[in-house]
């Protein structure tokens, strides 16, 4: 092996090889909601070199990195046998989306690639690119995955090789080596950010579903939606309904999709999602809860108005800035939530809270009144009540 050779992947073993054993410290949130760690858990860097190199020096004399990694983002999480994974959507320089598992000791830090990304059946020709999976283990005993299949679009105009369709693939696995592909999502419109609910509901499975007009508008649909189908073997949406709006002037007032499937506590269904609003910017895309009731998942009896995670910092920076989007979250047995979110499509972080702060946060938070009034009112009360309390503990 020549020296030069030698000396490069020593290099480069060392940055991997620091990158793998960074120790993450949390960052204490002044408003006590959900804390952030200092550290992203996973980035580019963190592919494996034996993805990216070619290691043998009569081949690669000049020792050069092959294959180049551009993100590790939109992750979905489980914590399965007591091993914390995410199913990250990696993407290559050449813009393609892959999945690949990472796994960690802890769920915070020394997040680790398995040795090979995941080889789906690959079973259609037409498909160009698969995103954001979300890992569902269903009450049925297998683990499913839901996830974006794109395409270009058939009927896009000569010219244009921007259109494109958004299905939604469905895979299920008992060991996440081994997956077996079921047909896709059979919808009347586009889809993306399709969940599958982990029970049974009327005897069925059940769909959060995002129906979209475009590739990338909602256009007419209105949020998130839900659905019950007969099969998972072959999911036909026949009926939809739309359970969270989109609403004017709200951080979810172009778009919204559900994040990872909701967390079921005594008091409801937690659901995680994304807002997106437009400014002079562009999209920007935050993070927020709201509950459902438990017998009834459709039915929202908490939103707290506003975002539980922006962009902030190096979040706000990436390959699509100001975004931030979460398809995986781990609880614990004692309530302790870990909250895997993507920072602007570049890297993924960990944010930790509890069941219990964030129900308390859900039911107490007050909901959006949709005017500047009605948030003055909000604070009004606020202080009104301040005031009676501070004053009663003086007399
Ligand atoms: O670029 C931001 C996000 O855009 C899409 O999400 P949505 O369908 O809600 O607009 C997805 O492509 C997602 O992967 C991406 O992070």
């Amino acid at each position: 092996m020549n020296n030069y050779f030698k000396q490069r992947m020593q290099q480069v073993s060392a940055q991997y090889n620091s990158l793998i054993e960074q120790i993450n410290h949390p960052i204490e949130a002044e408003n006590g909601v959900i804390t952030r760690y200092e550290h992203p858990i996973l980035t580019n860097k963190h592919a494996p070199i034996m993805w990216r190199y070619d290691l043998n020096p009569a081949t690669n004399p000049f020792c050069l990195e092959r294959i180049g990694i551009n993100a590790a983002m939109n992750a979905g999480a489980i914590k399965w046998n007591g091993r914390y994974l995410l199913m990250v959507r990696v993407e290559a320089v050449d813009r393609k989306s892959f999945f690949a598992v990472a796994e960690s000791p802890n769920g915070i830090d020394h997040f680790q690639f398995w040795d090979t990304p995941v080889v789906l059946p690959d079973t259609c020709p037409e498909e160009t690119n698969v995103y954001d999976m979300r890992l569902t283990a269903h009450e049925d005993g297998w683990i499913y995955g839901t996830f974006c299949s794109e395409r270009a679009d058939p009927n896009a105009p000569a010219g244009d090789l921007s259109s494109a369709i958004a299905k939604t693939g469905i895979v299920r696995t008992h060991d996440f080596i081994t997956w077996e592909r079921l047909p896709d999502l059979d919808s009347p419109t586009q889809q993306r950010n399709v969940v599958l609910h982990p029970e049974f509901v009327e005897g069925k499975y059940a769909l959060y579903t995002r129906p979209q007009d475009d590739f990338i508008n909602a256009g007419g649909c209105n949020g998130i939606g839900w659905a019950l189908i007969e099969a998972i073997e072959h999911a036909v949406i026949k009926e939809e309904q739309i359970i969270e709006r989109r609403i004017y002037h709200t951080i979810k007032e172009v778009k919204n999709g559900e994040g990872p499937h909701p967390i079921k506590t005594d008091r409801g269904w937690l659901h995680l999602a994304h807002g997106v609003r437009g400014c002079a910017a562009g999209l920007r895309y935050v993070l927020y809860l709201y509950m459902t009731a438990l017998e009834d998942p459709t039915h929202i009896i908490a939103e707290p108005a506003g975002y539980l995670l922006a962009p902030e910092d190096e979040e706000r920076i990436g390959d699509v800035s100001n975004v931030l989007f979460s398809n995986g979250w781990i609880v614990e047995a004692d309530g302790k939530i870990l909250l895997y979110y993507a920072s602007s499509d570049t890297r993924m972080h960990v944010a930790t809270s509890t069941v219990a702060i964030l129900v308390d946060y859900c039911m107490h938070t007050p909901a959006d009144g949709l005017r500047s009034a009605a948030t003055v009112s909000s604070i009004m009360d606020l202080i009104q009540q301040n005031k009676a309390f501070t004053e009663g503990l003086y007399e």
